[in-house]
């Protein structure tokens, strides 16, 4: 086994699941090598300076051009990227719900080009293995809590979901087994087997050094 830490990435649409997943695969990964050898972060973080500029506007109490909270999604990124860098350099994995591909499949789906919204996130950590959620937006309504925020009506997550397959297909091309789709439309015993197959399957096996992206 590799010496430094993996680095997962839970992606999906709004309600797919994303943290609970996360959060079960934390338990499990901290069940097994020990809690000082994995950590849970999120994106956005929203207790962060940054991160309330987001967390007011994702809450519609603010307005911003599409640009500017594109950055700031990025922004909230690059604060913890040499955070992220260090713990896996240090044997710590690190199990992440949404990052760069929630930021590219988002401001994409409100017309902005893939170049324009990938540039900011050039030069961050690389994850190990996306883990992409993959549910209906009607099946993801029928969720708890859908419709509050900003992003969750069903058009918008339809662009989104065609957004994330394309990201899926070129990250595919520079590695296939970085990108694992998963149908997060299952029960929950059932999407847990599925993630958790994903996850023992790349545990230990990425090279040396981190990847930056893209
Ligand atoms: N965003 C984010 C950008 O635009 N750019 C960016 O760069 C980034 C990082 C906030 C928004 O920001 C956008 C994307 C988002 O629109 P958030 O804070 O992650 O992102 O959003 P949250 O509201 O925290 O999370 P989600 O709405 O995305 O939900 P999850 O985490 O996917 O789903 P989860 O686990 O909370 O589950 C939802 C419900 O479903 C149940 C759960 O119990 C819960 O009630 N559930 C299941 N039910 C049936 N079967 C299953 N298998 C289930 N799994 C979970
Ligand atoms: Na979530």
């Amino acid at each position: 086994m590799s010496a430094r830490g993996t680095f997962i990435v839970i992606e999906g649409l709004d309600r797919s699941g994303k943290s609970t997943q996360a959060g079960i695969i934390h338990k499990k990964l901290a069940e097994r090598f020990g809690d000082q050898r994995v950590k849970l972060i999120k994106f956005p973080d929203r207790t962060t300076p940054i991160g309330k500029m987001i967390d007011s506007y994702l809450r519609s109490q603010s307005d911003l051009d599409d640009q500017a909270i594109h950055l700031l999604f990025s922004a909230n990124r690059w604060e913890v990227a040499s955070s992220i860098l260090s713990d896996l350099q240090n044997g710590i994995t690190i199990v992440c719900d949404r990052y760069v591909y929630s930021g590219v499949a988002f401001s994409a789906s409100k017309g902005l080009s893939f170049d324009w919204c990938v540039a900011p996130d050039v030069g961050l950590p690389s994850p190990d293995v996306v883990l992409f959620l993959d549910i209906s937006p009607e099946a993801a309504k029928l969720r708890g809590g859908y419709g509050e925020e900003r992003y969750e009506k069903e058009e918008m997550q339809r662009r989104v979901r065609e957004n994330f397959k394309q990201l899926g297909k070129e990250q595919k091309t520079t590695k296939e087994e970085s990108w694992v789709e998963i149908d997060a439309g299952k029960g929950l015993a059932s999407v847990t087997e599925d993630v958790w197959t994903a996850v023992e399957k790349v545990m230990g096996q990425q090279a040396e050094d981190v990847q930056k992206l893209w």
